[in-house]
């Protein structure tokens, strides 16, 4: 007899090719064992070279295709990924008070390659009103120096971007190292139950994308299944190191995650 999957949401916006936003989660979500349910929030015009253009769906619409769901469908989990204005932003921030699941909140402003994907002030609007409401915040070190007005260029600052973010009312805090310099770069710091550590994978030599989308949605997976945040976390960076080893070019550009790449512990 097969079990029912939990379903696992992410709120995101699309990516054509496959390597991040939408797609990406679903891929992710699958290989985790989740049952992934999927609101777009913004269409891009992106390739693997980059992103040309986005359009904006609007919050009454997200909402609209968020309550439908949330009428019907009970997921476990869910994750956000790229909202694209700060009315989307406080818009969610709504409807998440109306759930008593899980939210992965990874802040996506600033694609690796291409046009920003947001408007300006959705950083203010993720402090005011999304912060409060994760159950964990997955910035990278670029996300969390905007976030808390400082550079954040080495473990040390991630570990105090970390604790600022805290003081902002995050309760969980991963900030990623990817972007980190020279030895740091990969180290990821985790703050959890007021509790700062720090997680180490080898760093996989490469132009990659969508590593955040994959990451979060591997989190939010683990989640829904009832895995503790440390927990889900490390595994999920586990998986994520060894799907960038075992990445392969689809197009001209970065390599996407090889989303498909096994999960070597099942959550
Ligand atoms: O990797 C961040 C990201 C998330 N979501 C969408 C994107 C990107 C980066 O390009 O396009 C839709």
């Amino acid at each position: 007899m097969s079990e029912t999957p939990p379903v696992v949401l992410t709120v995101a916006g699309s990516d054509p090719s496959g390597g991040a936003g939408l797609q990406a989660d679903l891929k992710t979500i699958h290989q985790h064992g989740g049952y992934g349910a999927a609101v777009p929030t913004l269409i891009t015009i992106q390739n693997t070279e980059g992103v040309n253009d986005v359009e904006l769906l609007s919050p009454a619409l997200i909402r609209a295709q968020l309550e439908n769901l949330l009428g019907d469908l009970r997921p476990r989990g869910a994750k956000t990924g790229a909202l694209g204005s700060r009315a989307a932003a406080e818009m969610l921030a709504e409807v998440m008070d109306q759930t008593s699941f899980p939210w992965v909140v990874d802040p996506v402003w600033l694609p690796t390659r291409g046009r920003p994907i947001a408007k300006g002030d959705v950083v203010e609007a993720y402090r005011e009103a999304l912060i409060g409401r994760a159950a964990l915040l997955t910035p990278n070190a670029q996300e969390a120096a905007l976030l808390v007005e400082e550079p954040v260029r080495t473990v040390q600052d991630a570990r105090r971007a970390a604790q600022r973010i805290a003081a902002l009312g995050a309760r969980s805090v991963l900030v990623k190292g990817g972007h980190l310099e020279g030895k740091d770069r990969g180290v990821d710091v985790l703050l959890h139950g007021g509790q700062v550590s720090e997680l180490a994978a080898a760093a996989v030599p490469g132009s990659f994308h969508g590593t955040g989308c994959a990451l979060s949605a591997a989190i939010a997976s683990r989640m829904a299944h009832g895995e503790e945040i440390p927990t889900a976390v490390a595994r999920a960076k586990a998986w994520l190191t060894a799907a960038l080893s075992h990445a392969f070019a689809v197009g001209q550009g970065a390599k996407p995650v090889n989303h498909l790449w096994p999960v070597q512990s099942k959550p």
